[in-house]
């Protein structure tokens, strides 16, 4: 962006293609900015953190599959995106609902990506969900102490790369061995997943994004109640 222009001065769509420029040149300052300036005219938290901030990663995506972009420059697009994430969480998370119960989640050992596990956090916290984020990288052994620490009642898992998300199956499988596997209801996420994968590593459910991984966990819940 220009030292001279204004984000103030564009209107809603330049502003939200601003946005995306200004994360694909990872520049965070403008990225918070451009979302205060959103909310401020109105817009949802969840219309900004979808239209504005998951739109302009998935462009710097594209480029960086097609080695236009590089890892330097997508930290950068990442952290940016981050900036705008922390304006929005506390007003995702304030929804006044009652704890609807509590919630594991990390992003698989060998994997570092965690924009979409946080956002699953936002989401899941919005709805009601007590959450244990275990962050990034996040071996077997640590899962199940977490498990076995918090008691919750949904264990969800991340992974972003094809040689990372088998590490799934081993979890589950260890769960399996330790006879704990049907104490939880498992969720699985992360963008190479798909249904098929879920249910091969014997999740309950692979959700496609942060939204579906309420509606997901939500319904789950109210099944094994009943
Ligand atoms: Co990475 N990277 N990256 N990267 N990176 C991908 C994943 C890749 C697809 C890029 C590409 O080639 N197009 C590719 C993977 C290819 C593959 O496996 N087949 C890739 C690669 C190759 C790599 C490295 C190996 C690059 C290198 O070093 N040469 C390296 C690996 C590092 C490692 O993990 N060991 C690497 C590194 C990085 C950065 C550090 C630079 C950075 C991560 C920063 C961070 O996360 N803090 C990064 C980024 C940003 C990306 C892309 C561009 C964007 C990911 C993202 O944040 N998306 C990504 C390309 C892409 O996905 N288009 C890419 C936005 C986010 C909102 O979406 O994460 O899908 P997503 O989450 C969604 C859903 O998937 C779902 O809900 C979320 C919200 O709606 N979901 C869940 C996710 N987890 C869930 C868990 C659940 C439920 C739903 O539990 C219940």
């Amino acid at each position: 962006m220009s030292d001279d222009l204004d984000l103030n001065d564009l209107n809603d769509q330049e502003l939200m293609e601003q946005m995306w420029d200004d994360l694909y040149d990872g520049l965070a300052d403008e990225i918070a900015e451009g979302t205060q300036i959103l909310l401020d005219r109105g817009w949802a938290p969840y219309k900004v953190l979808t239209e504005a901030l998951v739109e302009g990663m998935r462009i710097v995506g594209i480029d960086f599959r097609d080695g236009i972009l590089f890892v330097p420059e997508v930290l950068m697009s990442a952290n940016s995106m981050k900036a705008g994430m922390a304006i929005l969480r506390p007003l995702l998370a304030e929804s006044g609902a009652p704890i609807l119960g509590k919630f594991v989640i990390g992003t698989v050992k060998g994997d570092i990506h965690d924009i979409g596990k946080n956002l699953v956090v936002m989401m899941m916290e919005g709805a009601g969900f007590e959450v244990i984020d275990l962050g990034i990288n996040v071996d077997v052994d640590m899962y199940l102490k977490s498990l076995e620490e918090h008691k919750p009642e949904i264990f969800g898992m991340s992974a972003l790369l094809t040689t990372t998300m088998p590490y799934m199956k081993v979890v589950i499988d260890t769960m399996k061995e330790q006879g704990i596997r049907d104490d939880y209801i498992v969720l699985v996420g992360g963008a190479p997943l798909n249904e098929e994968f879920g249910r091969e590593v014997g999740a309950d459910a692979y959700c496609r994004d942060a939204a579906v991984s309420v509606e997901i966990a939500k319904e789950l819940m109210l099944k094994r109640a009943a």
